[in-house]
């Protein structure tokens, strides 16, 4: 993301030469096919797999022109942060624009076989090509950066990532419409722990919580030590402190659709202009208006990811024995449960039972982690329920 002071911009330095590019083996899918299943499941839900040679037209021919700088006896590598994922192309920032740029096949098969595909804050390393009329308009990603941090979920039975190299992790709650829903808090704090972010626990709507409802659940988390917002973006109740923050770091907004996500960055930064839905009234639920995970700078300072909404989101990559090491308030309990192998759901004389007995630990917190700890099996994978989904 830093500015590599005096580089040059390639049209600038480099000059053009032809390389040869393996024909793409790959059998051609109908465009209409991906085009369907993007409008039907979503930009994040597609299988790359059956899209793979789709858009990116360079890999259909022979040869490609690359910028090469003078001396240089390879092309001009660049490096980047994947702002956005549009299809298949990316858009990569190098510090002084944003490039277009498509992922190199070899590359795209190994990411995908590994389940990893590229993905918005992923730093990339990419090429520059210059299309048939010789403009450098775009580029080829070579290699993604090992990851710091991940955000994934399960959709199904596969695995996505949401976010790569985020510091943290903003879980946006509404007080209503919709109410909020503890479980899904839980869930995403397991992500969070499991992949290396910090969470802030954030309820949203602060207007609409007449009763303090939301403040109480609210308090549950301060309580456990994560750091808690009440925001309205509406009023603008807290949004001065979520300007705090995300100030400095790179974060993701994540919570189900219709809670204010998108709403809360606008009032922080009316430029932004992010488009915002309406809540279905019989259904509570959000109408899906943020489709493309983006990553925005902010004038606070920072980058800040804005998810679209999810109706389902549930851990993965965690052994179900390792799901109780992400409830920070069982960690300590665990070594009094009479059995080493305790999963803390039938056995007697079970410490972290004996603490929800005594109001030492929240009984909806147990009731998440007994919810989590059943629906996923013993490698730690969703399991396709019917259940799924419905938070
Ligand atoms: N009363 C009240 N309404 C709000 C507040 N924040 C957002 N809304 C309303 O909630 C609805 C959904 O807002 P969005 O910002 O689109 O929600 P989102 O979380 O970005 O939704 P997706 O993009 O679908 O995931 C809109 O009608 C907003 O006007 C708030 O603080 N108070
Ligand atoms: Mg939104
Ligand atoms: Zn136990």
């Amino acid at each position: 993301m830093a500015r590599r002071p005096g580089k040059k911009l390639p049209s600038e330095k480099g000059k053009r030469v032809r390389i040869d590019l393996r024909r793409n083996r790959g059998k051609p899918v109908a465009k209409k096919d991906w085009t369907r299943q993007v409008r039907e499941h979503g930009l994040e839900e597609v299988d790359t797999r059956s899209g793979e040679s789709v858009t990116a037209k360079g890999d259909l021919s022979r040869k490609r022109t690359v910028v090469v700088r003078a001396g240089d006896a390879d092309p001009a590598r660049f490096n980047g942060t994947v702002t956005a994922m549009r299809g298949l192309f990316a858009e990569v920032d190098d510090g002084e624009r944003i490039w277009p740029c498509t992922v190199r096949r070899m590359l795209r098969s190994r990411l995908i076989a590994e389940r990893h595909p590229v993905i918005v804050g992923d730093r990339v390393r990419f090429q520059i090509v210059a299309d048939e009329q010789g403009r450098q308009s775009e580029g080829v990603i070579e290699e993604v950066m090992p990851r710091r941090s991940e955000l994934k979920r399960v959709a199904g039975r596969r695995e996505h990532t949401i976010a790569a190299n985020v510091d943290q992790v903003v879980i946006v709650s509404s007080a209503d419409l919709p109410p909020p829903k503890p479980h899904l808090i839980d869930r995403y704090i397991v992500a969070c722990s499991a992949g290396n972010m910090t969470p802030v626990v954030c309820m949203n709507k602060a207007d609409l919580d007449a009763e303090g409802s939301a403040a109480t659940v609210l308090e549950r988390y301060a309580a456990l030590g994560y750091r808690t917002l009440m925001t309205s973006a509406v009023s603008g109740t807290g949004i001065q402190e979520l300007g705090d923050v995300l100030r400095g770091a790179s974060s993701v907004i994540a919570g189900q659709s219709g809670v204010g996500k998108s709403s809360m960055l606008n009032t922080l930064q009316p430029s932004l202009g992010l488009r915002v839905g309406e809540v279905n009234v019989g259904t509570l639920r959000g109408r899906h208006t943020t489709t493309t995970a983006e990553l925005i700078k902010l004038e606070v300072g920072g980058y800040v990811v804005d998810t679209p909404g999810v109706r389902s989101f549930d851990i993965t990559a965690v052994p179900r024995h390792e799901i109780e090491m992400h409830f920070l308030e069982f960690i300590d309990l665990v070594p009094h449960c009479k059995f080493p192998d305790c999963t803390h759901t039938h056995e007697a004389d079970c410490a972290i039972k004996t603490a929800v007995e005594t109001g030492d630990v929240h009984p909806e917190r147990y009731a998440s982690y007994v919810r989590m700890f059943t629906e996923s099996d013993s490698r730690g994978h969703a399991e396709s329920s019917p259940a799924r989904g419905r938070h």
